[in-house]
């Protein structure tokens, strides 16, 4: 009699532990199945994703899509990328060719709706900018009135730009290209007199150009690109495992996890680093990924700090601030929701 009754519980606690692992979506299985996470990537914008000279991806949306990678299937080379023009972008997501948009891509009403995709949370606040030659004297936005400025098609930055001009009353003339290549060799060959789009890429598609020091970055910022990472439209666990990913590497940036120091951070006694890592709770289990998801994506990438510098702070080509990409503990706005 009680072994039956302790076979009982045997069975009724095996029963609660299975029920932890989630089983796997359709995306994850597809994941799973083809061994790979693809992301859709920006044709090259420094800092953010732009191939080296030995072809890998760099840049914050490379990092992040590695981080996804090794947080669903425990590996950062299973990322794979498919490039996509700004116009591009949003139906490779919506029709399955890619699993995961991390490509500065700003997050807004219409596309959260109408163009069937979920932003899963922001790995960027960005705002529009300007970028002119020195020679041109212009030292505010509101110089540009009459001016020819390049702009790429299906972006915020197109819409914004006629919004902009109509509501400050200026005139302007925009010269509109499909590819971000076509805009920007437009820029250098002096067929306008600025050049517009967020204001981190500027900074870095000034690096990239003949004589950086020739050209300035305007001080006006006129619009907010929150630039968010965004999945499709029906598999909630997916969009899950792709918010939990960005929020981990922030978090881990929070609680003092890093890539060097991960592997001692596992003996850590402290609860939300015992949780993120994988030691309490089942954290990873529940979105249907391994118990070390967090640790894998921080020990691939390190932390959302770490990824900054790298590719986008201050010992960077592109050298920016962290400013409002700061943690909120610091007066930014890097907020991760709680990992419990
Ligand atoms: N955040 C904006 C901009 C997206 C974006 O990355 N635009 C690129 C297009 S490839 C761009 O215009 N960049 C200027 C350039 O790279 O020349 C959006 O979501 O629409």
């Amino acid at each position: 009699m009680k072994s039956i009754f302790l076979a009982a519980l045997g069975m009724l606690a095996a029963g609660s532990a299975a029920a932890q692992m989630a089983s796997p979506g359709p995306t994850l299985a597809a994941v799973r199945s083809r061994d790979a996470v693809i992301c859709g990537a920006h044709p090259g914008a420094p800092g953010f994703n732009v191939l080296d000279s030995q072809g890998v991806h760099r840049g914050l949306d490379a990092d992040t899509c590695r981080a996804i990678a090794a947080a669903a299937l425990g590996d950062a080379a299973k990322a794979r990328w498919i490039i996509l023009s700004s116009q591009a972008r949003l139906p490779a997501l919506q029709s399955g060719q890619v699993d995961v948009l991390p490509r500065t891509t700003t997050w807004t009403q219409t596309r959260d709706t109408a163009n069937g995709l979920n932003f899963t949370a922001v790995n960027f606040y960005d705002g529009q900018g300007f970028m002119v030659r020195k020679s041109a004297n212009v030292t505010r936005a509101r110089d540009l009135a009459g001016a020819t400025i390049c702009v790429t098609s299906g972006t915020t930055n197109e819409l914004n730009l006629a919004d902009w001009a109509r509501a400050n009353n200026i005139q302007v003339q925009p010269l509109v290209f499909d590819q971000n290549e076509e805009t920007r060799n437009a820029y250098n060959s002096g067929r306008c007199d600025a050049f517009t789009t967020d204001a981190s890429q500027l900074a870095g598609i000034r690096t990239a150009l003949r004589d950086p020091a020739e050209h300035i970055i305007l001080p006006d910022i006129i619009s907010k690109e929150p630039l968010a990472v965004a999945v499709r439209h029906g598999d909630d666990q997916w969009f899950d495992i792709v918010r939990w990913t960005v929020f981990a590497l922030i978090e881990a940036e929070e609680l003092g996890v890093t890539q060097a120091n991960v592997d001692e951070m596992l003996n850590s006694q402290n609860p939300s680093i015992r949780r993120l890592l994988g030691n309490a709770g089942d954290h990873g289990p529940l979105m249907g990924l391994d118990r070390r998801w967090a640790y894998n994506a921080i020990k691939a990438v390190g932390n959302y700090g770490e990824i900054f510098e790298r590719n986008l702070g201050s010992g960077s080509p592109i050298g920016l601030q962290r400013g409002v990409n700061d943690l909120w503990t610091r007066g930014g706005l890097m907020y991760a929701m709680p990992v419990r």
